[in-house]
């Protein structure tokens, strides 16, 4: 893929003079700040955590890779084939490596004041379902059902699951790192042990929001993980259009806190750099940025492009002002997919044989098949149940500040 890896620059250098100059001027910078960077690479200094997994566990990531994967897969055929369906997602299919493995390394139970929390986006399904989220129940609240996760309040872009310590989805880009910092403030100062996670898209690097949240951490030495899903594109546009390096980790070298990058395609180097940056969190050393590189299979949203039964989406999507990705460079990355390095790992490593493998994932379609069915079962909200869950129920005592 090494005529891709240039994109960076090639994409910045065809855009108009002006915005070239501006460009070349924060490159210099950027061409600077990796002088002193201390990136690290995911398979050299910073371990092997995954080898010392049971089988048990390491089965149980290839588990949550292929549940999300059949769980989008079986949503975007819905979409494109069932007007009845309300949801409209933000499909995460193609990066489940990287949910998948932060999420193996963190505590996904006992509640707000036990788990470790994670912040999600706006594409959240990989993020929920990583953390322990019941997956019928999520299919009912994307289609915005009574019995759903949220009660139907919420649709894809508002799930959350306090019981796993999943604090939710995020429609907003930017500010979601400056709430999860301040849960990994209050964390600090409640002394309990818990870390927040944020996950964010390479979308957010250009936000005031990123570098307040960083800074604050850094200085507070707060329990924080800053994850980076850097699938090269915010909706329709190249990070290059906003990030003037081709590392976006290299942002946590200001800040004096480690700034990992990894392949998000590959489980076990996520896992290892997750599992690197809890055990720093919890031991009170501070926060610590992990760039993800990886790719969507799919559009911005919903499922233009794509075909029922067929992986990816290789159409002209009519949303986009033009194609903004070239088939190729899709083509490339299914070549790697997490789902095929997660398995060929674990028959590698004499986890798991290919029958084994083959027979779990369909048991997991089937999971979710099943889970998709009990949705279309459940009852639609009533207009009256709006005002539930509103406003509080009897009398509340008047508080006073100051
Ligand atoms: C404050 C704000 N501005 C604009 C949008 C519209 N919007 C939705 S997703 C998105 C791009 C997000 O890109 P990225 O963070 O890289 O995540 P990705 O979609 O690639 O997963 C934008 C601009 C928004 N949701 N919030």
């Amino acid at each position: 893929m090494a005529d891709l890896d240039d994109v960076h620059e090639t994409r910045r250098s065809s855009s108009s003079a002006s915005r070239r100059n501006f460009l070349q001027g924060l490159v210099g910078a950027g061409a600077a700040i990796s002088l002193s960077s201390k990136i690290a690479n995911a398979q050299g200094e910073i371990g092997f955590w995954a080898k010392d997994l049971t089988d048990a566990q390491l089965t149980d990531m290839m588990r949550t890779i292929l549940r999300i994967r059949w769980y989008e897969r079986t949503l975007v055929d819905k979409m494109l084939t069932d007007a009845n369906y309300r949801g409209y997602n933000h499909f995460y299919v193609g990066q489940e490596a990287v949910a998948t493995g932060v999420c193996a390394a963190l505590k996904n139970t006992g509640g707000v004041m036990e788990a470790d929390l994670v912040y999600s986006t706006h594409r959240p399904s990989g993020h929920a379902i990583a953390k322990g989220a019941d997956i019928k129940k999520m299919a009912a609240e994307y289609d915005f059902r009574a019995t759903g996760l949220n009660k139907g309040y919420g649709g894809e872009m508002h799930i959350s699951d306090k019981s796993i310590g999943f604090i939710g989805a995020d429609g907003m880009i930017g500010p979601g790192p400056v709430i999860a910092t301040g849960s990994a403030f209050a964390i600090r100062a409640r002394g309990s042990k818990q870390v927040v996670v944020n996950f964010g898209g390479d979308g957010t690097y250009a936000t005031p929001h990123f570098h307040s949240a960083m800074n604050n951490a850094a200085l507070l030495k707060l329990p924080f993980i800053y994850v980076i899903e850097n699938n090269l594109y915010h909706q329709y546009a190249h990070y290059s259009w906003s990030c003037p390096m081709k590392d976006i980790a290299e942002a946590a070298v200001p800040y004096g806190i480690p700034g990992v990058v990894v392949d998000g395609q590959d489980v076990v180097q996520v896992y290892n750099a997750a599992k690197t940056a809890v055990e720093r969190a919890r031991a009170g050393e501070g926060p610590t940025l992990i760039e993800a590189k990886t790719y969507r299979y799919y559009n911005h949203w919903g499922a233009p492009g794509a075909k029922p039964g067929e992986l990816g989406a290789f159409g002209y999507d009519p949303l986009a002002i033009s194609s903004f990705r070239p088939e190729r460079e899709l083509r490339a990355w299914m070549a790697r997919d997490p789902v095929d390095i997660c398995r060929n790992t674990l028959i590698g490593w004499k986890v798991i044989d290919a029958a084994k493998a083959a027979a779990m994932e369909a048991e997991i379609k089937q999971e979710v098949l099943d889970a998709v069915a009990w949705a279309d079962k459940q009852p639609f909200c009533k207009p009256e149940d709006g005002l539930k869950n509103v406003f509080a129920e009897g009398s509340v005592p008047a508080r006073q500040f100051g």
